[in-house]
């Protein structure tokens, strides 16, 4: 056969099911032999960067890898993005990518670009393969990288000479990865040790990372929370690990986390973070972050253990595997006699979110709350929905005011905070889940640089519904413009609904075959919510028209203490009056 059609035969080995792309010249000998195959689904979008977050999404909501494909030079520079995202968030996916024949490596012929050298810094890995015998090799290993040890993108990039020359197709191929060996089971002694610091520390906190839900260890987590009885903060890439409703659930801490999960991790003796990385929206200053705690550092990635923040307790090996472990020392510890008593951490854990709930100040009159739409969309679409957010305003309200209860239910950029990410990335996790609700939040702003993945959907029968909170403005660009400029709004009106409608997004949904629905009192919300929830045979696309000068609350300002976070325009929690 050919190198394309056994690249084709490698792909269905490796059980892919659904393949985002869009091809090109190079690229064109593998989409040959991809239209005959049975197993491989293809779905044709409008531009790679969607393909990319379309595999991302479908990878996030199936847990298998999301696979994107583009041709050379500006198809494949058009993944890059994505793949960063992709990296940031370890979301395990692979990149295949033509290149232009062998003999012109080098020579700046047409469409070629490094990519293999472009994306060196923002893959897992990445290879060239110019020799037809060695894709099934190639496919095989990077699907093997991706998805085990610490997930993340994987590029394989083919010249065009070796899709069309003659090969023989062997399978399975023997992997050989000298220094690529991820560490799964913990060690015995750091769990111990760091069961001993759970049942005598005072004030302990257990800071769930993404890296959890990717190693799909809720149960665990959730049997590690109830027999220590310690609060559990769920970052941004967690939500979800532990149900929002959870007693011991205190939200997300970070920039523009609750009052509590910031304070109790400020104030904390005990930090065990559990895959998460101490990211500098969750530290704030990292010189003045839980000072007096000591850490306990669980990650796969061995790089991540004390590169921010020093580890008293360095422990490598899978969420799933370390949760488990650490359940049955705390357990033994426990039956030895050793318990903490936490009942006056919960006094002022449960004070501090009893005084400091998220909440809003409402709208001004007539006009439509963009926090309120965002909790209605939660509570009527219910949390076995998905929910996928772009960057900004509305991401930030979608992690506070959506209740999520469940795994894999919301999807978002955290890392890289990539604009556009919702559109695409939720057609994919539609399109690799089908029978689910799923819903794109977006700002008006990220919605105009993907919404053309809508002809993707309407065309593939990926009926996703988005909610486009239309506050005319690049609304958390506005609201840093209102803090920290003096309220000088140096380009960030969009003229999406004060004033003018360019576009009309309603019109736009039309046009794209979809339905589009707009609501502008807050009397409509829940009806036009409603109405969306009926339409299931296309993709529907809500205008929210919003009042722009809503903040996200709380607040920590960037690159200051979190002991600074702040529950409204110049107003600190006042943790001394609560005391007295
Ligand atoms: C690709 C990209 N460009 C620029 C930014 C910087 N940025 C972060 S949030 C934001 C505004 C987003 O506006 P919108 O989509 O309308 O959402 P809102 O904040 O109003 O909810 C911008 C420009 C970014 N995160 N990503």
């Amino acid at each position: 056969m050919t190198g394309a059609q056994s690249l084709v035969r490698a792909l269905e080995s490796v059980g892919v099911e659904t393949v985002f792309g869009i091809p090109g010249g190079a690229i064109l000998p593998l989409y040959d032999p991809l239209m005959d195959s049975e197993k491989i689904r293809h779905i044709l979008v409008r531009h790679e960067q969607g393909a990319g977050h379309a595999a991302e999404g479908y990878a996030q909501a199936t847990g298998r890898v999301g696979v994107c494909m583009a041709t050379s030079g500006p198809g494949a520079t058009n993944l890059v993005t994505a793949i960063a995202d992709a990296y940031m968030d370890s979301v395990p996916i692979v990149a295949i990518t033509g290149q232009v024949n062998s003999k012109l490596i080098g020579t700046d012929g047409f469409q070629e670009a490094d990519i293999v050298g472009i994306t060196m810094p923002i893959t897992k890995h990445n290879m060239l393969v110019t020799d037809a015998a060695e894709i099934p090799r190639a496919v095989a290993e990077a699907f093997h990288i991706a998805s085990t040890g610490r997930p993340g993108p994987v590029l394989v990039d083919v010249s065009k000479d070796a899709l069309q020359a003659q090969t023989t197709f062997s399978w399975p191929p023997k992997l050989d990865l000298p220094g690529y060996r991820a560490v799964t089971r913990p060690h015995n002694k750091q769990i111990r040790e760091a069961a001993r610091l759970l049942t005598t520390s005072e004030r302990p906190v257990l800071y769930v990372g993404g890296g959890v839900l990717k190693a799909h260890a809720s149960p665990e987590l959730l049997r590690l929370a109830e027999e220590t009885g310690a609060p559990v903060v769920t970052t941004l890439m967690a939500l979800g690990a532990l149900p929002d409703s959870h007693p011991q659930n205190l939200g997300m801490p970070g920039m523009h986390g609750t009052v509590a999960a910031v304070t109790a991790l400020q104030k904390a003796d005990l930090i065990v973070s559990l895959a998460a990385r101490f990211d500098d929206r969750v530290t704030g200053n990292l010189d003045s972050f839980a000072p007096h705690a000591k850490v306990v550092h669980a990650d796969i990635d061995p790089a991540e253990i004390g590169k921010n923040r020093i580890a008293d307790v360095p422990i490598v090996g899978d969420a799933k595997e370390v949760l488990a472990e650490l359940v049955l020392a705390v357990e033994a510890e426990h039956k030895a006699g050793h318990r903490a008593d936490l009942s006056t951490w919960w006094t002022q854990l449960d004070g501090w979110r009893e005084t400091y709930p998220l909440g809003h100040t409402p709208a001004p009159e007539g006009e439509v709350s963009p926090q309120d739409v965002i909790s209605r969309i939660g509570a009527i679409s219910g949390p076995e929905s998905i929910y996928v957010a772009g960057v900004g305003q509305h991401q930030m309200w979608a992690a506070q005011f959506i209740q999520y209860e469940n795994p894999h239910t919301w999807i978002n950029s955290g890392g890289l905070g990539t604009m556009g990410f919702a559109v695409p990335a939720a057609m994919g996790a539609k399109a690799g889940a089908p029978d689910t609700v799923v819903w794109a939040i977006d700002g008006d702003g990220c919605f105009q640089m993907t919404n053309q993945e809508l002809a993707t959907c309407v065309i593939n029968q990926i009926p996703i519904k988005v909610a486009v909170i239309n506050n005319s403005s690049l609304g958390m660009v506005r609201q840093w413009q209102n803090l920290f400029y003096n309220g000088r709004f140096s380009n960030t009106d969009l003229h999406t609904s004060v004033g003018s409608r360019i576009p009309d997004f309603v019109k736009l949904a039309e046009a794209y075959g979809c339905v589009g629905l707009r609501c502008e009192s807050p009397e409509d919300v829940d009806a036009t919510i409603k109405k969306a929830m009926e339409i299931n045979d296309v993709p529907v696309v809500i205008d929210f028209v919003v009042h722009r000068d809503a903040m996200v609350w709380p607040m920590v300002p960037a690159g200051v203490s979190n002991d600074a976070i702040q529950i409204a325009r110049d107003t600190a929690p006042d943790f001394e009056e609560r005391e007295n």
